[in-house]
């Protein structure tokens, strides 16, 4: 089916046909999407971002990333429907058409495609990449902790039994280095928005320290004013900080290392519940999830793109 009208954005999908629903995408909006094939994950599997360009080089990005942690179904399922609605208000809405004349979109469904099949296949609550840990029978590392921004500190495991494991050094984990790699080469990225679940969370840096950043007066009241939008249509309530004073300590974090470079604009999503399902949100919440998180989303590219820097 060529068409993503027969796309059921209301149900969860194994990596091969989110893998089809994109390159269906991209064949409905030539002119608008491409897929960039940033390199492959540690078992072999190709990893795409979705890039919304309507032309320019290197034009300003923002970075929206779903599914780090393969666990976290609604966020992949989330980035579906969300990537379907920039491809559908492209031209129609007004915002949405000034923000891609202006700068391009990235988008990530899956940045773990290795743990995504494994929670299809092995174990759903899978959350860490699948790569082997020398001298121990436990695979995989936190991809979330394998970034390099307080790398090894408080809030990640050397234990590489761990859910937390930090890995053996920062970027050890091909699936970061691949999106590392893709940051630094591009080199114009003004936002970097990294969507998990769950906890009802819009956070900004550090997790590492509690100590605040620099911009916190300016990241918190965006984050504020972003969830007001998402509130607004089903009341799901959100609470905004830091990471590590709103969650808790968690260190080699991406959107820690994304600040660091120099990327003002750095969240993270922790999308719906807040715990009655948890990683097991029902399926007929996908929609409500990912229309209130467009919201918030769309507020925040809004800003990035009025607040050049
Ligand atoms: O960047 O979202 C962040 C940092 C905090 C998350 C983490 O990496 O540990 C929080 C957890 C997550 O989404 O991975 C929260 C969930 C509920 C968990 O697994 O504990
Ligand atoms: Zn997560």
């Amino acid at each position: 089916e060529r068409s993503t009208k027969s796309f059921n954005f209301a149900a969860y999908h194994d990596l091969e046909t989110l893998y089809s629903f994109m390159d269906t995408l991209v064949a409905s909006h030539p002119n608008l999407i491409t897929k960039v094939h940033i390199g492959n994950s540690y078992e072999n599997r190709p990893m795409y971002a979705l890039k919304f360009s309507t032309g320019g080089v290197s034009r300003p990005a923002i970075w929206v990333d779903a599914g780090i942690h393969s666990r976290e179904w609604v966020t992949q399922a989330s980035a579906a429907w969300i990537a379907n609605q920039i491809a559908s208000n492209y031209g129609v809405d007004p915002s949405v058409t000034s923000l891609l004349g202006q700068m391009d979109i990235y988008l990530m469904i899956v940045t773990n495609p290795d743990g995504y099949v494994f929670t299809h296949t092995n174990n759903r609550m899978w959350r860490k990449t699948r790569s082997v840990n020398s001298g121990s029978s436990c695979r995989g590392v936190d991809p979330n902790r394998n970034w390099d921004a307080g790398f090894g500190g408080p809030g990640a495991s050397k234990d590489p039994c761990s859910e937390s494991y930090h890995g053996p050094y920062a970027n050890s984990e091909v699936e970061v280095k691949n999106v590392v790699d893709l940051i630094m080469g591009h080199g114009n990225f003004k936002s970097f928005i990294s969507i998990h679940s769950y906890s009802q969370l819009l956070m900004y840096p550090y997790g590492y320290t509690c100590t605040d950043i620099p911009d916190k007066s300016e990241l918190h009241s965006v984050g504020t004013a972003a969830i007001k939008e998402l509130t607004s249509l089903y009341n799901t309530i959100y609470q905004v900080g830091s990471i590590c004073k709103i969650i808790y300590q968690a260190s080699g974090g991406s959107i820690d290392w994304t600040y660091n470079i120099g990327i003002k604009y750095s969240f993270a999503f922790e999308l719906r519940d807040t715990g009655y399902y948890g990683f097991l949100l029902p399926a007929n919440q996908i929609i409500p999830t990912a229309e209130e998180t467009w919201l918030g989303l769309k507020y925040i590219m809004e800003y990035v793109c009025n607040h050049p820097y």
